[in-house]
């Protein structure tokens, strides 16, 4: 077990931690809501060291391809503007975290947080190399931008207990951080207030 160091270019993204994906929620992912105290812990050790966080959120239009009334996979959630689509009032985002919305217009999802964002490019006109990615859902979005970060050239490290998987599929989660391990993401835990690898 090693303690990262963390300083210049590392940062924080925290995918989809909206009110829909949380218990209660209309696509609730299942004890989604345990993954907020370690995030929560992981906005601290970033936020305290003054290194940039960045957090997405799914904001759809009302009638989105991906509700099952358009005829798509899931019920509506994450309408723009509405309370489901709302950060959960337990997340300690601080006012300087860059938000970014995706899959806002009606005819296309995007789960990954890169996907339609600049994101990418804001990253890394902010410096970052390395991200720590959290979030929900393990299987959706956070497996979809954690290919695309390391894909985009990032660094990425893997923080397994600030997720949790939707599992439309029992595995779903398991196969979902195989993919993320064997494209290069790095497994990393929370202890003793610091990431270990
Ligand atoms: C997500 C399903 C539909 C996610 C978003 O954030 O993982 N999952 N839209
Ligand atoms: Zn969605």
């Amino acid at each position: 077990m090693s303690a990262i160091v963390l300083g210049k270019g590392d940062a924080l993204l925290i995918v989809d931690l909206q009110n829909d994906f949380l218990p209660g929620g209309s696509l609730a992912v299942p004890r989604g809501d345990l993954v907020l105290d370690p995030i929560n812990a992981l906005i601290g050790l970033y936020h305290g060291r003054g290194l940039p966080l960045y957090a997405s959120r799914d904001w759809h239009p009302g009638e989105h391809c991906s509700f099952s009334a358009q005829g798509g996979p899931w019920p509506p959630h994450c309408v723009a503007d509405s309370p489901g689509a709302q950060f959960s009032a337990a997340l300690r985002l601080p006012s300087e975290a860059i938000v970014v919305s995706k899959a806002v217009t009606a005819a296309e999802d995007a789960y990954s947080a890169f996907n339609g964002t600049g994101l990418a490019r804001r990253m890394l006109a902010d410096g970052v190399q390395r991200l720590a990615i959290c979030g929900l859902a393990t299987d959706y979005c956070v497996l979809n931008t954690v290919l695309d970060a390391i894909d985009a050239g990032f660094e990425v490290l893997l923080v397994h207990e600030a997720m949790r998987a939707v599992e439309v599929k029992p595995g779903d989660g398991d196969r979902a951080i195989a993919r993320m391990l064997s494209k290069g993401a790095v497994p990393v835990r929370l202890s003793g207030g610091q990431l270990v690898a």
